[in-house]
């Protein structure tokens, strides 16, 4: 769906305005940024009914805009607004604490229109002196631009793959193409990834790259040929596509699937066996033994198919040649989402909204649960609010057949690693659900015993997003996490795999670690608005990044296992 998408740009046409102080369209575009990402239905669907202008807050104008968005990929005022300001907002916003006011001050007073330009600027004190500022915060940008200036030639996974989807589906609508596929770290489902590949099979090449550089997605042509071009998109991020024969499609996939470091123990182990690998099949002499499909190079290779999320020569070649790959989680295994927040607390959606979400999914069951009390910022629910949505959940319940709505709370744990919850009212709850939102950098004992102590609460069921990063901005915090999940294991609490695009957390080689210290999981969305429910795709891809099979994951019980589950 495009919805993100285009909320995303609405935002930032907000941002900029902002600079302009032209609040009354902030506030349109703010607000019309607000209906999109609360829709329930595909953008694309309601422009081509023409019913843009139906929605709240959605007049002619932003519509036209919108039109464009969906038509093009961006909007020429959001294109002007950005050759008008030279100030790298999506770079500037990548640094944790700042927002479009403090940019707008920083460019305002001091110029700063990039990283570089802010840390010039944070290393020369001139940050502190500004109204609103200090030097604690002066200190905290200095430390903050380190991170972001990391990981910004990367781009998150889940704002990556509805657009790498979408070039497929068009590649696939022409009449010249036959296969199609998305490869790269994109397959992988790697957390980050740094450009778009895609791999066609077709009888005519040139038609096909034709069409790949003109498309209205493509905001420069990079390269060029009859079997590879490389264009920037509009949105920044580079996309390649190549095109191969049919009979070496197999090769080809594997060859550009990666990961480099896979392919590099794929090839030794067939030059062990006499053999040569390419992305043109796998040789015998001149003899091309395998190369149509994948299975049959892992097979003449007399290995098992390795799924591509494990492809990162972490011990999955190993483990194919011995025939001891875990049989991994899909997507259709979950039963149930258990981390989601409605308008109540800090949700876009409603209750309703949301359930009728995890309805759609096809779930047995899902868990409500708000932020409490003392997160002032997510508008936390009081005891007597959380009852209060327990009856409502109760008489959603008796009107609802097709689903069971389970009644949870995200509670903070505080500096002491109490909960902001009183026992007597977690005790009523179905599902609990806890996390650190406060004083991540307490350090590494405190913030350890604190999350143990959370644990340690029989009341609490799971640990939501366990080490608190996020992705680009903020890293892990330092824990002793094999304490945690020697903890977690003993006391039953079930660790989350959370699919937040920005969080997936924990990550990879942490669920790895979990498992291996014989912990459970749950993979959960943390769902702020109905479409969020779809990114449950991308953690179950970081589970199965780190080996996590239908068995280790709670919530791909039926109803009654799952309630069981809790208890024991
Ligand atoms: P990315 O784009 O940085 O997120 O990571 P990938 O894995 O998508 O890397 P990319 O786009 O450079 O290349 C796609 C795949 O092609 C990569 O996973 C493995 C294969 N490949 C590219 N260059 C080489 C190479 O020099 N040697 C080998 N063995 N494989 C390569
Ligand atoms: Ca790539
Ligand atoms: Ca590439």
């Amino acid at each position: 769906m495009l919805n993100e998408k285009v909320a995303k740009i609405l935002n930032s046409i907000a941002d900029y305005l902002e600079m302009e102080d032209d609040f009354f369209r902030v506030k349109a575009y703010r607000q019309a940024a607000h209906t999109v990402e609360v829709l329930t239905t595909d953008i694309e669907t309601i422009h081509q009914e023409g019913k843009l202008i139906k929605l709240p807050g959605i007049g002619q104008h932003i519509a036209g805009k919108i039109e464009e968005i969906i038509e093009k990929g961006t909007a020429d005022f959001y294109e002007k607004l950005k050759e008008k300001y030279p100030v790298n907002f999506e770079e500037l916003r990548g640094v944790e604490g700042l927002g479009p006011k403090t940019i707008k001050l920083l460019y305002q007073e001091l110029g700063i229109k990039n990283l570089d330009d802010l840390e010039r600027e944070a290393k020369r004190h001139h940050i502190r002196r500004l109204k609103g500022m200090g030097d604690k915060k002066e200190k905290a940008l200095l430390e903050n631009i380190v991170f972001a200036r990391k990981f910004r030639s990367r781009n998150l996974l889940g704002e990556v793959m509805p657009l790498a989807e979408k070039i497929k589906k068009r590649i696939e609508a022409l009449p010249q193409s036959r296969k199609v596929e998305i490869v790269g770290s994109i397959r992988r489902r790697k957390e980050t990834v740094g450009d778009i590949d895609v791999l066609v099979t077709t009888p005519q090449p040139q038609d096909i790259m034709d069409y790949f550089v003109s498309m209205d997605l493509v905001g420069e042509i990079i390269v060029q040929g009859p079997s590879k071009s490389t264009v920037r998109l509009k949105d920044g991020i580079e996309c390649d596509i190549r095109v191969f024969d049919e009979e070496v499609f197999g090769a080809a996939l594997m060859y550009f699937t990666g990961s480099k470091e896979m392919n590099v123990e794929m090839r030794k182990i067939s030059i062990s066996r006499g053999m040569k690998l390419s992305e043109y099949g796998l040789f015998k002499k001149e003899k091309r033994v395998a190369g149509k499909k994948e299975e049959d190079i892992f097979h003449a290779l007399e290995m098992d198919y390795i799924p591509p999320e494990l492809r990162e020569n972490r011990g999955e070649v190993e483990a194919a040649q011995k025939g001891e790959l875990p049989l991994l989680l899909k997507v259709e295994d979950i039963k149930g989402d258990l981390h989601l927040h409605s308008n109540w607390s800090d949700g876009k959606n409603t209750l309703e909204e949301m359930v009728l979400g995890a309805i759609f999914k096809g779930y047995e069951y899902v868990a409500i649960t708000e932020h409490t009390g003392s997160l002032k910022i997510a508008n936390g629910l009081g005891e007597e609010k959380l009852m209060q949505q327990a009856r409502e959940i109760d008489r959603l319940n008796d009107e609802l057949e097709n689903i069971t709505i389970l009644k949870g709370a995200e509670v903070n744990i505080d500096l002491d690693g109490r909960l902001d919850i009183r026992d007597e009212v977690l005790q009523e709850m179905d599902v609990v659900v806890a996390a650190v939102h406060s004083g991540l950098n307490q350090g590494y004992f405190d913030l350890t015993r604190r999350i143990v102590t959370a644990m340690e609460n029989e009341n609490v069921d799971i640990l939501a997003h366990p080490t608190g990063r996020k992705l680009q901005k903020r890293k892990e915090s330092e824990v002793n996490l094999n304490q945690i999940f020697d903890v977690a294991q003993e006391t039953g609490t079930l660790l989350e795999v959370n699919s937040n695009p920005v969080r997936l957390d924990l990550r990879d080689m942490n669920v790895k670690r979990a498992l291996e210290h014989g912990c459970k999981l749950v993979v959960n969305t943390d769902a702020h608005s109905q479409n969020q429910l779809n990114n449950i795709q991308l953690g179950v891809g970081t589970a199965r990044r780190g080996w996590a099979q239908k068995k280790d994951v709670v919530n791909t019980l039926p109803l009654k296992g799952f309630l069981k589950a809790l208890k024991d």
